[in-house]
């Protein structure tokens, strides 16, 4: 199966400029003289040519076409890259001869798979590539291709090193048993080092989660304050629909926002108020009360033109431990008494004035937003990791601290603490592919798009 050849548009199927074939595989070259010319004797490795893709005498586009040769290649096969114009009709011809030829429709992820299994890649590195294609924010683009340029194969290598070091020292042990100079916490010092780094990765992890996920953001309040009406003016769209009906927004609606770079997910959704209102708007409160649970922050809404209610107060107490921002809407239409008596149900909050409706003072909404980004730590200096790395590297930490007490305990577990290490070590090359099992290996690329 892998000795096919493997073709796939890696670029977006559709209208545009340019679209890329890639071809993977020993016929990549045969292929490709099949049905492009004129093209010399000699291909040189790398270089464009300039040629036309036929099908017997009839020409099909015109295109660049560059070939490489093994292992100087993206899957370290031989492969061929095809430029030709952007329209699916083209494109799908065109694929449909290099089958004809030959090949045969790669499978997600399948060109990575084969940069893995030629060793061009480890698996660290494999999962950055598709990592990277899907980050949702530039910081997080920036941190996966640190890892693609082994940013986290080196931290997982110098934890493999600790390992490695902590087995021969148990090993010589083992082989001197009656000769027992070596104190015991002298060969724990390695591992707690690298136990620490390790810590730090993960308590990272929730930062790379906003990374590649993005922040929520809820906008909470009672009914008919200017909830939808913010979240439309802070998207530039008419997204929800908003009335001067309490009680129009029902279900919960989510947008993506990006500032600065970083991806936030804005929710508006049903206002809270208590008794009334029909089944489907206490379905809708019901979730909007789950979305503040789970929110990263809120923008928390009052109505300065109207008294406070006592809901008002109900769903402050719900933010007790998020953070929020105190807007007062409809500045507009404001009462002064009213503001100040925000103020004083509000001691611990500054209150901002907004309108929503005439754009007034929104910026406090976006600067806040941003402060969130300010809170988070550095993003450069920091190692990312997906959810299969974290599991493993959790369950890596367990181990290391595990053999880091055996250590310090005494000689006699000795045996028990070289087989701890033999697993952590299994651990480690369950990270970076050398022994994965081949399910877990099949879902990692399944995840890929085709043509990566
Ligand atoms: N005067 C004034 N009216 C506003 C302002 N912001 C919103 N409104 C009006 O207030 C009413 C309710 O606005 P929405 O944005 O639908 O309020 P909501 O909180 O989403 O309401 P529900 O979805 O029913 O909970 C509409 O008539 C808006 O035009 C404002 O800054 N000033
Ligand atoms: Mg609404």
């Amino acid at each position: 199966m892998d000795d096919d050849t493997i073709v796939a548009l890696a670029t977006p199927p559709g209208r545009a400029g340019i679209a890329l074939i890639r071809i993977s595989g020993s016929q990549s070259e045969g292929i490709v003289r099949k049905i492009i010319g004129p093209l010399p004797a000699e291909l040189e490795a790398r270089r464009s040519y300039h040629g036309f893709i036929h099908h017997q005498d009839r020409r099909i586009d015109e295109c660049l076409t560059v070939i490489f040769k093994a292992p100087r290649s993206y899957s370290g096969e031989d492969m061929a890259e095809i430029s030709l114009h952007s329209n699916l009709f083209v494109v799908e011809e065109v694929i449909g001869l290099i089958c004809a030829c030959g090949a045969r429709s790669a499978l997600p992820g399948e060109f990575t798979f084969r940069a893995f299994k030629n060793g061009k890649l480890d698996l660290l590195q494999a999962e950055a590539v598709n990592d990277l294609i899907l980050a949702n924010s530039r910081a997080g683009a920036l941190m996966q291709f640190n890892n693609l340029e082994g940013r986290l194969s080196k931290t997982v290598a110098s934890l493999r090193a600790a390992l490695v070091q902590a087995a021969i020292q148990i090993e010589t042990r083992i082989e001197f048993a009656e000769d027992q100079h070596i104190e015991a916490t002298e060969t724990a010092g390695d591992l707690t080092a690298a136990a620490v780094a390790l810590e730090k990765i993960l308590g990272q992890s929730r930062f790379n989660e906003i990374l590649n996920q993005g922040l929520h953001v809820v906008i909470a309040g009672r009914v008919n304050v200017g909830k939808s009406s913010l979240f439309n003016a802070l998207l530039l769209k008419e997204r929800s629909i908003i009335s001067a009906l309490p009680g129009t927004t029902r279900d919960y609606i989510q947008e993506n926002l990006v500032l600065d770079g970083f991806p936030f997910h804005i929710t508006d959704m049903a206002g809270i108020r208590a008794g009334s209102g029909d089944d489907i708007e206490k379905q809708g409160m019901e979730l909007s009360l789950a979305k503040i649970a789970q929110a990263d922050a809120v923008l928390f809404m009052v109505d300065a033109s109207l008294p406070l209610a006592e809901t008002d107060m109900q769903i402050y107490k719900l933010l007790a431990t998020k953070k929020r921002l105190l807007l007062a809407n409809k500045s507009d239409m404001a009462h002064a008494d009213i503001v100040r008596s925000v103020k004083d149900a509000f001691p611990e909050e500054t209150v901002h004035l907004i309108s929503a409706k005439n754009g007034d003072n929104l910026d406090v909404a976006v600067n806040f937003m941003k402060s969130l980004l300010r809170q988070m730590p550095e993003a450069c200096g920091q190692t990312v990791v997906n959810f299969r790395q974290k599991i493993l590297l959790e369950k890596l930490l367990k181990k290391m601290k595990r053999i880091e007490q055996m250590q310090i305990e005494g000689l006699e577990a000795t045996e028990v603490v070289a087989e701890e290490i033999r697993q952590g070590l299994g651990l480690i090359g369950e990270l970076t592919g050398t022994i994965t099992p081949g399910d877990i290996l099949q879902g990692v690329f399944a995840k890929f798009c085709i043509g990566k």
